[in-house]
């Protein structure tokens, strides 16, 4: 909690006195609150918000966030370098609450730059193994059927500098090129069943980006005939110009660099394209030297996001543990939360909706002694697959790659109360 130091949570640390002072047994009822209206001048005395006029309406005709949150945003990592106008934006998921992404703070990764393309001047083909190759403008696509689904989006290198053990100190470099909208748009499905294609030949998909990034990805055709979404909505509005305005591809727990934003282009053939995003980039180099290639799912992960690296605890007493679970093969049926560093496991809240391919938040309450105390989350999927430990997913994976690492994350909280990132054995 970036903490109780913010205002809006120091009546958290109040009530942590509350419990400390008074000796209660550990089962009598928490007191959350200990002010009483003696002596409490935000209580006592009517500030200028209650005397006075306040805004009027439209007075920001599109809204903005209080100027108290101005803290929240995304960054670019200390540690990675911007080449040109190719970079990252890490998502501050320490701040977030729900699993829904604010648009203005989703995470960004530009192969080239991001453009704000005129919608009017956008086409979308469709050419390939299809009867009728065609040709789409915006008006065309939004008038057809639409879908609004709500799915994660996780960059493959996400959590990629743990795979070296460099800690990067917060949940933001470490699991913020995540993120998670509504995404409204037509499946392709129904534009290639549009176009003619030609099922008897027809194996896999190409994409492609209208960037100078030469973004271009091969997608199952499996993928392709069921959730791909060809999007232009997210959360209610017109995608962001960062995240693809005004198309991009919707490709349900595969890694991102699938979701080929600008999208301009599929094209339908019969083996995998071996682009250049597929054969250079995203592989995964194992223990015996060898690459893994088109290794797309986004396996089961998940990660405490509150209290998490950066953060300090002011004091010991009642905190409620919280974080995020994902999975790219379906839905999370489980996540179990540690406080001694994976000796212990406890089952933590699952908040609704639980959909999936989509993020789901989890909520377990804790009360710290005040001693140094390793915390972590493991989640389990509707396959049953269990969130590897770092050290099991080494034993499999090697040290060197940079992708799809989707070990549980260790923070430990220190005596003084600092929480920092740390790998334990
Ligand atoms: N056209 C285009 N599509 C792209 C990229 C890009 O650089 N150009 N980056 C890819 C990568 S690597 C990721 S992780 C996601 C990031 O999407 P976002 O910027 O909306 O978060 O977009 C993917 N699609
Ligand atoms: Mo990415």
């Amino acid at each position: 909690m970036t903490l109780p130091r913010d205002d809006r949570r120091s009546f958290l640390r109040k009530a942590f006195l509350a419990a400390s002072a008074a000796s209660v047994a550990a089962s009598a009822p928490r007191a959350f609150a200990q002010m009483s209206a003696e002596g409490d001048p935000a209580i006592l005395n009517l500030p200028a918000h209650t005397k006075g006029l306040g805004q009027p309406v439209a007075a920001r005709p599109y809204g903005l966030p209080s100027k108290y949150e101005e803290n929240l945003q995304r960054r670019e990592s200390p540690g990675l370098t911007r080449v040109g106008a190719a970079g990252v934006s890490f998502a501050p998921l320490q701040g977030f609450f729900g699993i829904i992404t604010p648009s203005g703070l989703h995470f960004e990764r530009h192969h080239q730059g991001w453009w704000d393309i005129d919608p009017a001047q956008h086409r979308f083909m469709i050419n390939g193994l299809v009867k009728n190759p065609k040709v789409y403008t915006m008006d065309d696509l939004m008038r057809m059927p639409s879908v609004s689904r709500m799915h994660f989006i996780e960059c493959g290198a996400n959590t990629g500098m743990e795979w070296g053990n460099v800690a990067v100190p917060t949940v933001q470099y470490t699991h913020g090129m995540l993120s998670c909208c509504e995404f409204t748009g037509v499946p392709l499905k129904w534009l290639l069943d549009d176009c003619g294609i030609d099922l008897k030949k027809a194996k896999f998909v190409l994409a492609e980006g209208a960037d100078g990034s030469s973004m271009t990805r091969t997608i199952n055709l499996a993928n392709a005939l069921d959730d791909v979404m060809v999007a232009y909505g997210m959360n209610g509005e017109m995608l962001r110009p960062e995240n693809g305005y005004p198309l991009r591809l919707v490709v349900p727990g595969v890694q991102g660099v699938s979701w080929v934003k600008y999208l301009r282009r599929i094209e339908v053939g019969d083996m995998p394209y071996a682009a250049k995003d597929e054969t250079l980039h995203y592989v995964d180099l194992m223990p015996d030297g060898q690459h893994r290639q088109y290794t797309s799912i986004q396996e089961l992960k998940s990660v405490i996001t509150s209290p998490s690296g950066g953060q300090v605890l002011l004091d010991k007493g009642f905190f409620n543990v919280t974080g995020i679970a994902w999975s790219g093969r379906g839905k999370i049926r489980k996540v179990d939360v540690s406080v001694d560093g994976g000796k212990n496991w406890r089952t933590a809240r699952l908040e609704t909706p639980l959909l999936d391919k989509c993020l789901t938040r989890f909520n377990i309450d804790w009360t710290w002694d005040g001693k140094d105390a390793i915390l972590q989350s493991r989640a389990t999927d509707s396959t049953g697959h269990i969130q590897p430990s770092s050290m099991d997913l080494r034993k499999v994976r090697g040290t060197r790659s940079i992708y799809h690492n989707n070990a549980v994350q260790s923070w430990l909280v220190s005596a003084n109360g600092e929480v920092s990132n740390v790998q334990v054995a």
